[in-house]
């Protein structure tokens, strides 16, 4: 398990700042249930606050019997260590973008493809639709636990420290940090880039150090994550749209009664519907305030780099991996060809 010293301050920090342990140690003690929450991002999140005040929720409705603690910022390991820890179950609940998760269920990734979605009316009408169905059931046969709604994270846009991505010919050479997940590695493969796959953990760090010069995120996360302390340009690519799966263990899962299940499904459902909202306004306003921070923002066509992909082999490649029935749910949700 890799924990860096920075993670860990700013967990405990935030901790104490916001109560993410509001709950007691008496609390827990007397619950039926004490399950742990982990997730990789700072408790000023949409995705943290949410399920907080889920989680809140949870505890009253059941009368105290369900108490779920959370553990943000990555405290308890990288993603990579909080999947394995969900599958043991060693914690109860994680929430996990389907571009990672596709580490252990191969076509949960295919929201990821590069330029599919053009718009978030799009994204929700295909991931609480058919898409989103077909995800999840790859998910359930991989004896993982899932929530029926994703929650955002958002429409990912390229950072730098070097200067900005104009177009596919500025990522040529590239040094960017992907998260842990062949298809990010393919996508900057094809764009000639020298992506390093790296845990969300650890980006600060790399950044800061220069182990890599860019990355890419919502800028959601660019902001609470105080990325624009060390990449000075944003380009606004929308390269992809990006979620977080709540995920859950199945013994744990299956240990609670039929009413607290109910319980715990509605709460985490309707916040991820509130979490989406907050996500979407936060993007919204947030290039003025990064611009004020100093950022340097530009905006791209997306033909261009689609173009690239394409005759990088991208979308031939991915067709072929996840097969003709995902590639054409994909399709018909976006409403048109990518190949
Ligand atoms: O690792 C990332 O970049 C993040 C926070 O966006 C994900 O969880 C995929």
């Amino acid at each position: 398990m890799t924990i860096s010293r920075r993670t860990l301050i700013q967990g405990s920090a935030a901790a104490a700042a916001i109560g993410s342990f509001s709950i007691g140690r008496s609390e827990a003690q007397t619950a039926e249930f004490t399950y742990k929450f982990a997730h990789n991002l700072q408790v000023t999140h949409p995705l943290h606050i949410r399920a907080a005040a889920a989680v809140e929720k949870i505890k009253e409705e059941s009368k105290g019997r369900l108490v779920i603690q959370i553990f943000p910022s990555s405290q308890l390991g990288s993603d990579t260590d909080m999947l394995s820890q969900v599958r043991s179950g060693g914690i109860e609940f994680f929430t996990l973008s389907p571009l990672i998760l596709s580490t252990l269920v191969p076509n949960a990734s295919v929201n990821g493809i590069g330029f599919a979605f053009p718009d978030y009316a799009s994204v929700w009408k295909a991931m609480d639709g058919e898409l989103g169905t077909y995800v999840r059931g790859q998910i359930t046969k991989a004896n993982l636990v899932v929530m029926d709604k994703i929650w955002d994270n958002g429409f990912r846009q390229m950072t730098s420290s070097k200067g900005p991505i104009n177009t596919p010919d500025d990522l040529k050479g590239f040094k960017i940090r992907v998260p842990v997940s062949p298809l990010w590695t393919s996508m900057f493969t094809a764009f000639q880039s020298a992506p390093a796959s790296i845990n969300f953990a650890e980006v600060y760090t790399a950044l800061q150090t220069k182990i890599v010069d860019g990355q890419e995120n919502p800028l959601a996360i660019i902001s609470t994550a105080k990325l624009y302390e060390v990449q000075k340009f944003c380009s606004m690519t929308n390269h992809m749209w990006d979620g977080f799966w709540f995920l859950g263990n199945r013994r744990a899962w299956e240990r609670l009664p039929e009413d607290l299940r109910a319980i715990v499904a509605k709460n985490l459902n309707e916040a991820a519907v509130l979490q989406r909202a907050d996500v979407e306004k936060l993007n919204s306003g947030l290039r003025a305030d990064l611009t004020s921070k100093g950022m340097v923002f530009n905006d791209t066509q997306a033909a261009p780099f689609r173009e690239a992909l394409r005759k990088g082999g991208f979308y031939a490649e991915w067709k072929k991996k996840y097969g003709d029935e995902a590639w054409a749910i994909l399709e018909k949700a976006v409403g048109s060809s990518l190949s």
